[in-house]
């Protein structure tokens, strides 16, 4: 009998392109068809074909809490019955501002959006206003929502301009992006040393999630920081994945590096459409309607999402919320490594807060080049017998895991013994 997944996604490749509404959902670098799913509760959510599993992506971060946490849906379900949107100011968005304001201490003034792909392009694009420069820094491996200034890979040299990753993307326009590699603060200095004055913003993830989880280097985020300073660019955390996931700080409290802009979204939208941009105050004076760089969005700062985002930060402010997440997280990895190491596997995990990464590779690669060499078709073999086995893990081996406050205990061991039976018939 056809199962109800492989219906729907026969159908849904008709109406929407690849039957799906974001490329990474569609199972290309796994193989295989997606899965859809109808209902979400906790760690768990359903296929449709009602089958159960432990959900390792959580929507890609934002369910810090799991699925429908009940205060975040409560929260919904009384804000939406005043009105969905008014197009204009409420106190919530007030509220929310003050929060966030209150939570990352380098945000002194911040605008809601509706994606991290709004807040990056509007803190890009920002960022060039302030200085009245072109040139933008990013490093490959980092992904940061699909502007344009922002799909683009390394040009053939360390030092040559960017080229689009992507088809539609005007090579003028990928001509203003130069794109190093994450960790090098060598090839950082030089493109400094080479374009300086030139540059008005580096965008970073201050842990690199989108090429599997990469951590910084040490000496990595300060130089950022101090080449930053030293040539009047705007250094951009890009947060949006590791802001309240890593901590309550954010990844900028945990290395202690101050940015002049950070975009947030994921968490602080607790699953619903909401991200931020945010900073020094007389970068942000620059926004309209008081400064020349506009910026704008319908739906920016809606209620409903506003009140999601809301319940869920308080959630997080709960004591020990961080200590208690992260030692699940590292429960999960370090059981997951014990269990293929002692099966002979070439395999290694690392988890920062309640985000994760697993590699099939000796060590943890801290680098684009290194993780391009782990062995993507071990991790696929893995993905599909744990996704077999109703554990789902993200649907490739370049991106992050997530784990929720609601992880139980016997989530993790459950999915240790399954990935050691798995190991044990490598
Ligand atoms: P959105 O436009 O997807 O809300 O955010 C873009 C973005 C910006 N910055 C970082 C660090 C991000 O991780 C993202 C989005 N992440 C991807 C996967 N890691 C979302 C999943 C998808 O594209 O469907």
């Amino acid at each position: 009998m056809t199962s109800r997944n492989h219906q729907l996604f026969e159908e849904s490749q008709h109406y929407i392109p690849g039957g799906v509404n974001s490329p990474v959902r569609a199972f290309k670098s796994v193989g295989g068809e997606p899965v859809f799913f109808q209902r979400g509760e906790g760690a768990y959510f359903w296929d449709a074909d009602g089958k159960q599993y432990i959900d390792y992506v959580g929507s890609w971060g934002p369910l810090i809490l799991g699925h429908a946490h009940p205060e975040v849906v409560r929260a919904v379900q009384s804000t939406a019955q005043n009105g969905l949107t008014f197009g204009a100011p409420t106190a919530s968005e007030l509220e929310i501002a003050k929060l966030i304001c209150q939570l990352v201490p380098s945000i002194e003034q911040v605008r809601l959006v509706s994606s991290g792909t709004e807040a990056g392009m509007s803190a890009i694009r920002l960022a060039r206003g302030y200085t009245g420069r072109s040139k933008i820094i990013k490093f490959e491996g980092c992904y940061h929502g699909h502007d344009d200034s922002l799909l683009v890979k390394a040009g053939s040299g360390a030092l040559t301009f960017g080229n689009p990753s992507s088809a539609g993307v005007p090579a003028e326009t990928a001509g203003h992006t130069i794109v190093l590699d994450y960790n090098d603060v060598n090839g950082l200095e030089e493109a400094f040393n080479r374009w300086g004055k030139e540059i008005a913003a580096v965008i970073v993830e201050p842990v690199a999630g989108n090429m599997n989880l990469i951590a910084p280097k040490p000496e990595f985020l300060g130089g950022l920081r101090n080449l930053c300073t030293q040539n009047n660019s705007v250094l951009i955390f890009d947060e949006v994945m590791t802001g309240f996931r890593v901590g309550l700080g954010c990844a900028q409290a945990l290395y202690q590096i101050k940015p002049d802009m950070t975009i947030l979204g994921k968490v602080i939208g607790g699953g619903m459409p909401m991200a931020a941009f945010g900073g020094r105050r007389d970068i942000m004076q620059c926004l309209a309607p008081l400064g020349p760089v506009y910026q704008a969005g319908t739906l920016s700062g809606n209620p409903v999402a506003v009140a999601a985002g809301l319940a869920t930060l308080k959630q997080v402010q709960q004591p020990d919320f961080y200590e208690v997440l992260s030692e699940k997280t590292r429960q999960l990895v370090e059981g997951l490594s014990a269990s293929a190491k002692s099966h002979g596997i070439d395999f290694s995990a690392q988890s920062i807060g309640g985000m994760f990464g697993i590699y099939f590779s000796k060590q943890s690669p801290t680098s684009f080049s290194e993780v391009m060499q782990c062995d993507k078709d071990a991790f696929n073999r893995f993905f599909h017998a744990m996704l077999d086995e109703g554990i789902y893990f993200a649907p490739s081996a370049f991106e992050a895991g997530f784990v929720s406050i609601v992880h139980s205990d016997s989530d993790i061991e459950k999915t240790l013994m399954t990935s050691n039976k798995i190991f044990k018939n490598w």
